[in-house]
């Protein structure tokens, strides 16, 4: 975007103080976000946060040292926005994996500096003749983020078109933490899961979630809050969520954080995707006009002081 178009959208949308603007890596443009509560990027490529820093606290969400910033290609970190389909294509393997949501450049629709002075950036992306290509549907997709002591971030997707369609998706939210070894993940115990690393095998959570190996699991029919406990940070990081009956759980371990490009080598240790999905055996189906809305809301906390 030249300058002259990030002047206008300054003028229609920044906020003093607040928000601005700015053009960065790759020559996208990012809204850069910053109030009492918190701080956060959020990058116009994809309608994806890159982070999201309570004021005094390290830093929620990971962004690898190589991820790519270039059209086409996703960014490695932040929250992903994987729409309209899940993983890979449910009939195409040629199709990109994780829908094309994430590599579409979105547009600002509104910003808001709220009574609490928090902030609110609501971006858009609708149907083209190139997306219609890859998936022959009309529709409007909204993502909605609050940046406060939480961060709020809600996925709505309007069928537009005059017939129904089916869609699946996930806010793949990558959080930072001190070692995969220091973490527990709380909330999914008793859980049915589908192992992606065991032929998709069906299993059920026993007790707390520890990482150990290469994980990718489909915790499937739960509406469930999850906690990451850190000890290594001494924080837990809250997830809860609405319209989700499936939350994700990966970590690419080292073989598979080797074959990557967008990854290094040894930054399966600081971080782990809780996935925030509708995937698997649940879909969610809209008639013409009908929406659905994917939310989840991150909290952090000191880990000691919820243990006393
Ligand atoms: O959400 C977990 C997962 O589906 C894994 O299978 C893994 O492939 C990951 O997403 C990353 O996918 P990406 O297409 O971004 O490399």
């Amino acid at each position: 975007m030249n300058s002259p178009e990030l002047t206008k959208l300054n003028r229609k949308y920044g906020i003093r103080d607040q928000l601005v603007f700015t053009e960065g890596s790759g020559g996208f443009v990012w809204a850069e976000i910053k109030n009492r509560h918190a701080e956060a990027t959020v990058a116009l490529h994809g309608g994806q946060v890159l982070s999201y820093r309570p004021q005094a606290q390290a830093p929620v969400l990971w962004l690898s040292r190589k991820r790519y910033f270039q059209t086409g290609k996703a960014i490695r970190g932040g929250i992903p926005v994987c729409w309209p389909w899940f993983g890979d294509h449910p009939t195409d393997t040629g199709m990109p994996a994780h829908g094309f949501a994430r590599t579409a450049a979105w547009s600002v629709y509104a910003s808001e500096q709220l009574e609490d002075e928090s902030t609110r950036l609501t971006l858009v992306f609708a149907d083209s003749e190139a997306t219609r290509a890859l998936w022959p549907h009309r529709f409007r997709l909204e993502i909605e983020v609050s940046v406060s002591d939480f961060l709020r971030v809600k996925l709505i997707c309007t069928n537009t078109d005059n017939k129904p369609f089916t869609c699946t998706g996930a806010l793949h939210s990558y959080f930072n933490i001190s070692s995969i070894s220091n973490i527990a993940i709380k909330g999914l115990e008793e859980c049915p899961y589908l192992d992606k690393v065991d032929q998709g095998r069906r299993k059920v959570q026993e007790g707390p979630i520890s990482i150990q190996r290469e994980t990718d699991r489909i915790y499937t029919d739960t509406t469930a809050a999850c906690t990451i406990e850190d000890n290594g940070l001494d924080r837990q990081i809250d997830i809860t969520k609405n319209g989700s009956r499936t939350t994700v759980v990966w970590n690419p371990w080292t073989d598979k954080a080797r074959r990557m490009q967008d990854f290094g080598d040894e930054e399966y240790e600081n971080m782990v995707c809780v996935e925030t999905a509708i995937g698997a055996e649940v879909v969610v189906t809209l008639a013409p006009g009908g929406s659905h809305t994917l939310e989840q809301v991150v909290r952090v906390g000191s880990l000691s002081s919820h243990k006393d």
